[in-house]
């Protein structure tokens, strides 16, 4: 018989259908067994009695043990009809919660070894380290699974906006023979005879397709070395890139705002269910504050009492406070800074004409931590050229990127939103590991390594 998908049983109540999926949870009740049952669109509860047929089930014990050696993640194939439940059994919080299957046969297709750990109930009660060491199974719970719709969501509505603003998608190289952002984080890896190094960004190959496209955006990973273990840094980051022709300081700032605001527009319509999984506040975002770095210090002085003024970034304690401030004096969870010092910005952002020692940079904040960083850039050559040289750094190793801008690059900008940032913020998880499928960091790669780590905050 043809498949019917969990989620469409609502529609089949009195018919026989066939369902292929997953034994979430079993529940021995004397006659009767009921099953949960999963596959890609939901859960679903199966009945199992003493009439039900057991195909592929060897050992099938009589009376208390109904369905014989079924257990969770088995794979099978049940054949029953859709009944609805009595109305005292209505579970309100699965969209199958009227209905349930009565099952006349099961056969089990895949059997699954004993697990590790109970992951029948709502929430996997699991230290990260051994969620981690398990990966492949602490996915398959829904609740560990729903982070990752939440992910989907964020990525098909930033690449939907990115079309809409006239960009082109590319995919552009990880391995590269020079570092883009500059700083002792990056990656150094053999390349056949020669040293090269895995991308810190997508920047350089972003700007040089702006002659070619004007308008370009990447989904992308970036890597950082970070010698450190912290709640919000990973070693291989999933970027969401955009970079912009014929465009300035202030449009570029309107522009990744609105795309932020779509991202998170998009995933609190889509994924209503998930977010409710984790208790996920709403949203909030009217007009997003403006303040320069300098500024942004002011604040953090007046509010809340330290003098950070003369540092060169926010620390992460001002960026939990400004989005504090956001919060309650703009009513909102975003908050952009802008004018970091040009000495601390990497080579290509363009200092600002007003006062060369500050920048036209911008990061944006969301619910306490920086989840997109940008510039307007440099775009005449010889500027770059000496800006390149003033960091330190040879114009040599850059020949194919000043290429695209000795022969005509137009005024542009661009930035850079971190995938695993804007999930773990808008999902409230504690630490950014749980926000990537197979996170990197500097004490895991899959397994766990063998590493000194340092810790910072
Ligand atoms: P930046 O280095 O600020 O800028 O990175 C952009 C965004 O990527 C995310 N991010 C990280 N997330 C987790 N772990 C890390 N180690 C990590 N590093 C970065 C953050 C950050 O805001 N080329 C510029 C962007 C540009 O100017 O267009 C860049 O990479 O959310």
């Amino acid at each position: 018989m043809e498949r019917t998908l969990i989620l469409d049983c609502n529609d089949k109540v009195g018919e026989i259908v066939t369902i292929y999926g997953w034994i979430q949870t079993r529940r021995d009740h004397g006659k009767i067994l009921f099953l949960d049952v999963l596959d890609r669109t939901g859960l679903i509860q199966v009945v199992v009695s003493q009439d039900t047929h057991l195909r592929g089930v060897s050992k099938v014990t009589s009376s208390a043990h109904l369905g014989g050696e079924i257990s969770p993640q088995d794979v099978v194939c049940i054949i029953g009809k859709v009944n609805k439940r009595p109305t005292n059994l209505v579970n309100k919080n699965i969209p199958t919660g009227e209905i349930e299957i009565s099952a006349e046969s099961i056969e089990i297709l895949s059997k699954a070894s004993e697990l590790p750990f109970d992951m029948g109930g709502p929430t996997l009660n699991l230290e990260l380290p051994t969620l981690l060491d398990w990966r492949t199974l602490s996915l398959r719970h829904p609740k560990i699974k729903a982070i990752f719709k939440v992910q989907e969501a964020l990525l098909s509505s930033f690449r939907q906006v990115c079309q809409k603003l006239g960009c082109t998608e590319v995919v552009v190289p990880t391995i590269a023979a020079s570092s883009t952002e500059g700083g002792a984080e990056v990656f150094r890896i053999e390349y056949f005879e020669h040293k090269a190094f895995l991308t810190q960004s997508p920047q350089l190959y972003k700007q040089m397709l702006v002659p070619v496209f004007e308008r370009v955006f990447t989904i992308t990973k970036a890597y950082r070395a970070e010698p450190s273990v912290t709640t919000r840094h990973l070693a291989e980051v999933t970027q969401m890139d955009c970079e912009f022709g014929f465009t300035s300081f202030d449009e570029l700032m309107d522009i990744y705002e609105s795309i932020a605001i779509s991202m998170v527009e998009h995933v609190q319509n889509s994924s209503k269910l998930y977010l409710k999984e984790y208790g996920a506040e709403e949203i909030v975002y009217n007009k997003i504050p403006r303040l320069t770095l300098r500024e942004a210090q002011e604040v953090i002085l007046k509010e809340y009492g330290r003098d950070n003024k003369k540092e060169k970034d926010l620390t992460p304690q001002d960026e939990q406070d400004l989005c504090k401030w956001a919060k309650k004096k703009h009513n909102s969870d975003f908050i952009t800074v802008t004018h970091f010092p040009t000495a601390a910005k990497p080579f290509y952002t363009m200092p600002d004409p007003k006062n060369s020692e500050y920048s036209l940079s911008y990061d944006l904040l969301f619910k306490g931590i920086e989840i997109l960083s940008g510039s307007q850039r440099i775009n005449d050559y010889q500027q770059l050229v000496e800006s390149i040289k003033s960091h330190g750094m040879d114009p040599k190793d850059f020949e194919m990127y000043l290429m695209a801008f000795k022969y005509g690059m137009p005024p542009e900008g661009g930035f850079s939103f971190g995938l695993e940032r804007m999930i773990m913020q808008i999902l409230g998880l504690a630490n950014i590991r749980e926000a990537a499928l197979f996170p990197r960091d500097m004490e895991r790669v899959d397994i766990r390594l063998n590493v000194n780590i340092k810790n910072k905050k």
